[in-house]
């Protein structure tokens, strides 16, 4: 099958892309300690994934407070922002794009991760099912603190100096992390925003706190370098909402005059249900560029691409464990197997050891 349309240049907003193969971000754990700041290993890891057309960084805190599982990074220290600085230095000299997810947990954390043992924020106090992952293990979530109305500037503003500090680590762009049950999407879906104020209740005041997120981050980079990823459908980190279609169309529409570089839909996620929502409904309200992810393949995401059911593709899983895999899918190559044991923590194995294609010149 050609893949040509895969292979193609793109230009997402003002980030120029030589194919549409997206390294999409990935939670690894494994920045250096104490400090969480991107190290030598990172680095490695990086450089040899790219190849990607785009690359996504790992979700980052934007602060402490934002903070909900040990040994990720942050980008709100000076020390962390040099450690990203050797990382995008390395990404750019091997011809690549990389764009920095910027991250606050809200409820996903745990008092024995925050400053001076503080319970996590969240828009309500309704505490998630499961655990957090913390330096002491693993510890059953707490009902976290909700908000005052006061502090969601300082929310905002924690965006905007993380922002800032990407800027000065050399990125090429930014995605504001809206998905996947953290404190944007706590404040989105109605499973977990219970605010009687301009933050809660209609969907209007639910997206409001996602849209001043994006656009005070748009003010530091340049809309054009600002993306913004969303999981509609989403129910990892016990997330619900009750007419997602209507809250997801109207923060796509919002959304779409900012110019963005891109819109970053989760469609596949974690086993979560898809019945009765419609993205093509999301992606007729984007005028920007729409990047795909979950569950796609090299011929998926061609086909996808091909029928206009998106600009360009992410992939997750298969880019941890192949880090060559755009010439992977240009050859139609097999892929290396995920090893599910080393995804979160550790060194070397299972980050940096997956082998590339063995290339023979001639
Ligand atoms: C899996 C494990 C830890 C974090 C996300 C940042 O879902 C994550 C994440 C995923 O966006």
């Amino acid at each position: 099958m050609s893949l040509a349309n895969l292979f193609s240049p793109i230009n997402l907003g003002d980030i120029s892309l030589k194919h549409r193969v997206v390294m999409a971000p990935l939670t690894r754990s494994r920045s250096a300690q104490p400090g969480d700041i991107p190290q030598a290993l990172n680095v490695e890891y990086y450089q040899q994934r790219a190849s990607a057309g785009l690359i996504i960084t790992e979700a980052t805190q934007v602060s402490p407070q934002g903070k909900g599982y040990a040994f990720t990074p942050g980008i709100h220290s000076e020390q962390q922002i040099q450690g990203w600085k050797a990382i995008t230095d390395a990404v750019h000299a091997k011809g690549s794009k990389i764009v920095l997810q910027l991250w606050h947990v809200g409820r996903i954390s745990h008092s024995a991760i925050q400053l001076n043992g503080e319970l996590p924020v969240a828009p309500s106090a309704i505490a998630p099912e499961g655990q957090a992952f913390t330096e002491q293990g693993f510890l059953d979530f707490e009902t976290p603190r909700a908000l005052e109305s006061n502090e969601i500037a300082s929310i905002v503003e924690q965006f905007k100096q993380a922002a800032i500090n990407a800027k000065q680590a050399g990125f090429d762009g930014v995605e504001v992390h809206a998905a996947n049950g953290y404190l944007l999407d706590q404040f989105l879906k109605d499973g977990t925003n219970q605010r009687s104020d301009n933050y809660g209740g209609s969907i209007e005041n639910r997206a409001r706190l996602t849209l001043e997120v994006t656009a005070a981050v748009a003010e530091v980079w340049g809309s054009g370098r600002v993306g913004v990823r969303i999981s509609p459908t989403g129910t990892f980190n016990s997330m619900s909402d009750s007419r997602p279609q209507a809250l997801f169309n109207h923060l796509t529409e919002q959304l779409s005059p900012m110019n963005l570089a891109y819109l970053h839909v989760v469609e596949n996620f974690a086993g979560a249900s898809n019945e009765g929502f419609s993205f093509a409904q999301i992606r007729s309200r984007f005028a920007g560029a729409y990047m795909a992810n979950g569950g796609y393949g090299a011929e998926s995401a061609e086909q996808a691409i091909a029928n206009d059911s998106t600009d360009v593709v992410s992939f997750g899983a298969p880019f941890i464990a192949n880090p060559d895999l755009p010439e992977r899918f240009k050859q139609g190559a097999d892929l290396n197997e995920l090893d599910q044991d080393t995804l979160y923590g550790g060194g070397a194995k299972g980050y940096t050891d997956y082998p590339s294609l063995v290339t023979v010149s001639s």
